[in-house]
């Protein structure tokens, strides 16, 4: 029998890559998810085995991380020897809408199922991955951040995590859990959601280039963030529970990219070169140029035409409306005790991200662009 694995938020970016893992890994893998009115497993429809499977080993239930008795059910049913607490309202942006609900899921939720371990008696049996961040720097102290830094939350999403790293730490100290806080920093994917800046600005990209859409609208243009995929950080979380002791981990690239950077790296990816000019809310990228051999090998000779009619155009521009109350303007990490204690390495570069993301995203909006164009008869079955 293999290992038995509990993945809150399994339904999310990290929790999908996690699940795929552990179940190579031989694992049994239990996940959470929260009931929708809408189909919310995309991530994980590859990987789901019907309940009328026999040994199946991907299993999943409802829940809540709101919901302490549930937790406590599922806890006590799956008997995991290690949780991966993933689950979370994980938007920085929309944390300043819904304070209230970020502080009870990221924060209380940590609790909750920390006193449900406890609780039900398997402080012994079950290892707990808790999700920290590198929002916590926030405000940083110290360049690079590493395990020792100052914390200094910027937003309610970071103090709510803030007390789930903590309360990881006391449960730990006070009753000899194996508690482990991965600060990951940013780590993004093909998987990742639509509203976090770099698959935001991939899926704009691609949609340019295809001729679906004329601008995108960005925030903060000068932020920094070390970005990772995905992929390589998983296996961080996994190799953290491995440990013969608890300990916390940075988790990192250890270079950091503008965000205006970033969206110049997308367009180059296809072979489109963006120029920024302007300052603040005036900001805004026009396309300059095309290396038009580029651009037909990655997006295809029949876009070619309209984008070279588009040169001059402005493809990015700046909306206030997507600034933050406040701002984490850098973040950096230097990931070097879990490279040496935990012998991780990640595989993937930024421009190996960029080219993953791109790729993906391209080949989703031929899609929709297909689907659009049969979209009229669709639309005429209804009326
Ligand atoms: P994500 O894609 O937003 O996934 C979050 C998951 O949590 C989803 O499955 C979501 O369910 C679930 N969830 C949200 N609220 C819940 C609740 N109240 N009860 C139960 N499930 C709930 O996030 P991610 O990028 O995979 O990140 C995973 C974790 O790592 C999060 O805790 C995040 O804060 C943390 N983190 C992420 C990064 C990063 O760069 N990605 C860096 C550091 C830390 P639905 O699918 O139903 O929405
Ligand atoms: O992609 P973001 O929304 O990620 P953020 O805020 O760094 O948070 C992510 O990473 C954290 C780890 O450090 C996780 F804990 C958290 O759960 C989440 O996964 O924004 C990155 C930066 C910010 O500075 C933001 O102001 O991009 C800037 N930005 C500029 N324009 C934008 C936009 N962010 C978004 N989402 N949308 C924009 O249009």
């Amino acid at each position: 029998m293999g290992k038995v694995a509990l993945i809150t938020g399994v339904t999310g970016q990290d929790g999908a890559y996690l699940a795929e893992y552990l179940l190579h890994l031989g694992y049994i893998v239990h996940g959470l998810k929260r009931r929708s009115s809408m189909f919310n497993t995309d991530r994980i429809d590859h990987i789901y085995q019907d309940p009328q499977t026999s040994d199946r080993r991907f299993i999943l239930h409802y829940g809540d991380l709101t919901d302490s008795l549930n937790l406590t059910r599922i806890i006590g049913e799956t008997q995991p020897d290690e949780i991966y607490n993933l689950a979370a309202m994980s938007h920085v942006k929309v944390s300043f809408d819904t304070p209230e609900y970020t502080a009870n899921a990221d924060g209380i939720g940590v609790l909750r199922i920390l006193e449900a371990v406890r609780l039900l008696n398997l402080v012994k049996k079950t290892r707990i991955y808790q999700a920290s961040t590198s929002e916590l720097y926030g405000l940083v102290q110290e360049v690079p951040q590493t395990e020792s830094t100052p914390f200094y939350p910027r937003s309610p999403y970071a103090a709510a995590k803030l007390y789930g790293y903590w309360i990881t730490v006391n449960y730990r100290e006070a009753y000899g859990m194996h508690a482990s806080n991965g600060i990951l920093f940013n780590h993004e994917s093909p998987l990742r959601g639509e509203t976090f800046v770099t698959r935001k600005v991939t899926r704009a990209v691609s949609r340019i280039a295809l001729g679906l859409q004329d601008k995108v609208y960005m925030g903060n243009l000068s932020a920094r963030r070390d970005w990772g995929h995905a992929k390589d950080y998983v296996r961080a979380m996994h190799a953290i529970l491995q440990q013969d002791e608890p300990s916390d981990y940075v988790i990192a690239s250890g270079i950091t990219t503008s965000i205006r950077d970033f969206i110049t790296m997308a367009f180059a990816e296809i072979g489109l070169h963006v120029e920024f000019n302007g300052e603040g809310a005036d900001e805004q990228a026009i396309l300059a140029g095309l290396d038009t051999e580029l651009f037909r090998l990655k997006v295809g000779d029949e876009y070619l035409d309209s984008a070279l009619q588009r040169r001059g155009e402005v493809v990015v521009g700046v909306d206030p409306h997507y600034f933050r109350p406040t701002e984490v303007d850098l973040l950096i990490g230097d990931a070097r005790k879990a490279r040496t204690q935990l012998g991780w390495e990640p595989h993937y570069d930024l421009p190996a991200l960029i080219t993953d993301m791109m790729t993906n995203d391209l080949k989703l909006m031929k899609k929709e662009s297909y689907l659009r164009a049969g979209g009229y008869e669709i639309l005429n079955y209804f009326e």
